[in-house]
């Protein structure tokens, strides 16, 4: 892949950090391995906008894989990290921010009665997973093919995110004993999912889902899918966990469960909840949030979890949000924009393509045919969308460097940065 003469500055600092780092990355998605090429090193960003090593700007669709909704260094979120800095980064004992970050959850996700607060998206699912099957007593747990849960061993079978975007079908180093009791059924599959309960009966800890899934690239939930869900786990005493880690404070205040008004058991928050600082999260009904230690015997825990620089970054993001909800308005209206916008401009080219959108998660799939699960997703026109990830890269617009992504539209992005991006298509 031709790499444009203006990030030569990048190709350094990748080929230093491959010296130090395993790929030249600390997450193999952003190695532009599928997409081809080098990645870009970014060196600074501001509201809509990152800038490069070699000074050149982009639009940003991908903001940090979801965590800037509000875009690059909003005052107001600087402005408490900094007061916190100076006043220390961490202590390792209780603090009364912790407290006031679980009460502005629960202000904005009605059935958390409880939350506890880890470092990652990971940490809350592995988390909530355990803790499931602690409550419960059982082993076994469902979840779909091509959503993503993060890295710990249970949740590597048939995922999605980078192991989709590599085709990694089986992770070595994950024993068989530690994803043995992993079932697997399609998005959007109530049917598939009935025949596990069918064969496992009671025998089911929980079912894990992303209520709109952003780890196959987007694809969203079709009716009655999470309804049923629901159903099931409530006739078979088995915890159904919300992963809103992408959704959660994105789609709605309340998240995913607000928008689609399905309520899950079990939430986990990751990304938008620290507003750019390593948050996660997991929370939901008391009665199964007090098994966890130290006031039940469902061990978990987290030198720097509820970090008081990250609270600081959360509780002032989670604010703005909460103050301000004309925000997802204007999310949802920017992003329905930019997907016609999209569609217009390709269909104006001739070529065919499906654009999933809910809110201001979205993703063009190449195909003439729906996307409603990783199958369909996985026979796109995946070389098309690598063109396009790169000729949409040297006109200065970020996408994120994966046809298995969602995009993450910010508060940032105006209709001049739309224009911008569907002015580009017209020259590719
Ligand atoms: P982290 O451990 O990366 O904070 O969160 C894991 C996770 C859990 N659940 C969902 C629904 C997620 O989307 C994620 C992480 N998302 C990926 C992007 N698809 C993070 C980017 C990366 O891996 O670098």
């Amino acid at each position: 892949m031709k790499m444009s003469s203006k990030r030569q500055k990048s190709e350094v600092l990748f080929a230093n950090a491959k010296l130090s780092i395993p790929g030249g990355v600390n997450s193999p998605v952003r190695a532009f391995k599928s997409v081809g090429g080098n990645p870009v090193f970014m060196e600074r960003a501001e509201g809509a906008y990152l800038y490069d090593a070699d000074g050149n700007s982009y639009i940003d669709y991908i903001n940090s894989w979801g965590p800037m909704i509000l875009g690059h260094n909003h005052p107001t979120v600087v402005e408490a990290v900094k007061l916190q800095a100076e006043k220390a980064f961490s202590f390792g004992t209780p603090t009364q921010l912790e407290t006031e970050m679980a009460e502005l959850v629960k202000s904005l996700v009605q059935n958390v009665e409880l939350i506890r607060f880890v470092s990652s998206g990971t940490e809350a699912c592995m988390s909530a997973l355990r803790l499931a099957r602690g409550y419960t007593g059982k082993n076994k747990f469902i979840k779909f093919e091509g959503c993503y849960h993060g890295h710990a061993d249970p949740f590597l079978v048939k995922a999605g995110s980078g192991l989709a975007t590599f085709d990694i079908q089986t992770v070595p180093g994950i024993p068989a004993g530690a994803a043995m009791d992993t079932l697997t059924a399609k998005y959007n599959d109530l049917e598939g999912v009935m025949a596990l309960f069918a064969q496992y009966k009671e025998d089911i800890a929980a079912v894990i889902v992303e209520p709109v899934a952003g780890n196959m690239g987007c694809v969203l939930p079709e009716r009655g899918f999470l309804e049923g869900l629901r159903k099931l786990c409530t006739a078979h005493h088995t915890v159904l966990i919300f992963d809103e880690v992408m959704t959660g404070f994105r789609l709605a205040a309340g998240g995913a469960q607000e928008k689609l008004n399905v309520q899950a058991d079990l939430i986990t928050f990751g990304k938008v909840i620290g507003g750019g600082l390593p948050v996660g999260a997991f929370g939901g009904k008391k009665e199964i949030m007090e098994c966890l230690a130290p006031v039940g015997k469902v061990y978990q825990a987290g030198t720097l979890s509820g970090n008081p620089l990250a609270m600081a970054a959360g509780i002032a993001t989670l604010s703005i949000l909460k103050n301000n909800t004309f925000i997802y308005h204007q999310l949802e209206q920017t992003t329905s924009s930019l997907a016609s916008g999209l569609k217009n401009a390709f269909s104006s080219k001739g070529i065919p393509v499906v654009i999933n959108q809910l809110g201001s998660m979205i993703s063009v799939f190449f195909s003439e045919h729906p996307v409603r699960n990783f199958e369909e997703a996985a026979v796109t026109d995946i070389p098309l969308f690598n063109r396009f990830f790169h000729h949409m890269l040297d006109q200065g617009i970020y996408l994120p460097p994966a046809a298995f992504e969602s995009w993450f539209v910010s508060a940032a992005i105006s209709d001049a940065e739309i224009e911008k991006t569907i002015q580009a298509i017209k020259t590719m």
